[in-house]
């Protein structure tokens, strides 16, 4: 067992994120066993699902003519649209079977406010409206976190930077996390991450 100080992250490995899922990321079934595994070994084990309305402004879907992986304006500052994905209660949104979501004592849901998206487990894009997970990590003792699951430069490094940002330790496990990497977005990741003293290893 990991100190108890040590908190693992999962982030949103959902049936979306994965193989024939809407937004697939490519391998993201693959680290489900390395999950399952680590998951055993942390006293706190967080869960995150992106758990989005219909509605949701994130969606390219509803802007009109837009097309899905395009970037637009946000209030809070530039936004990629994506595909409809992890709707609130579909078999998107839903954790994948392989899971073993028991050994997780807390789920945060992120994304559910119409007008904003959440990558980060800590706050919203907009970087000030918070999920609640510092409270419940300082509460419980935890001053260091793993991160992993999907993907390594959305959810997984937004959260990463926050958690960094908020004085935990961060530590980012690449081979339990995949990517999207869509125009340099993984390099990008990597080098801010990096910047922010967020520990990457394998
Ligand atoms: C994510 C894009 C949109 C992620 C979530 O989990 O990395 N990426 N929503
Ligand atoms: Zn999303």
């Amino acid at each position: 067992m990991r100190a108890p100080t040590q908190a693992l992250i999962v982030i949103d490995v959902q049936n979306d994120f994965c193989p024939g899922g809407a937004l697939a990321v490519a391998g993201g079934d693959q680290i489900i066993a390395r999950i399952n595994r680590l998951m055993t070994e942390f006293a706190t084990v967080v869960l995150t699902q992106d758990w989005h309305p219909g509605d949701h402004a994130s969606f390219a879907a509803n802007h009109q003519g837009a097309q899905p992986f395009s970037l637009t304006q946000m209030p809070y500052g530039p936004q990629v649209l994506w595909p409809v994905h992890c709707v609130q209660g579909t078999k998107g949104a839903a954790f994948h079977a392989d899971l073993h979501t028991d050994l997780g004592q807390m789920i945060i849901r992120k994304g559910f406010r119409p007008q904003i998206d959440s990558y980060s487990a800590f706050f919203e894009n907009d970087q000030t409206t918070t999920t609640g997970l510092e409270g419940y990590l300082r509460t419980r003792g935890v001053s260091a976190v793993t991160l992993v699951g999907l993907a390594t430069d959305y959810c997984v490094a937004y959260s990463a930077l926050d958690a960094a940002r908020l004085g935990f330790q961060a530590t980012v496990l690449q081979d339990a996390c995949r990517a999207i990497d869509m125009n340099g977005s993984l390099a990008d990741a990597i080098a801010q991450m990096q910047a922010a003293g967020v520990i990457l290893a394998d």
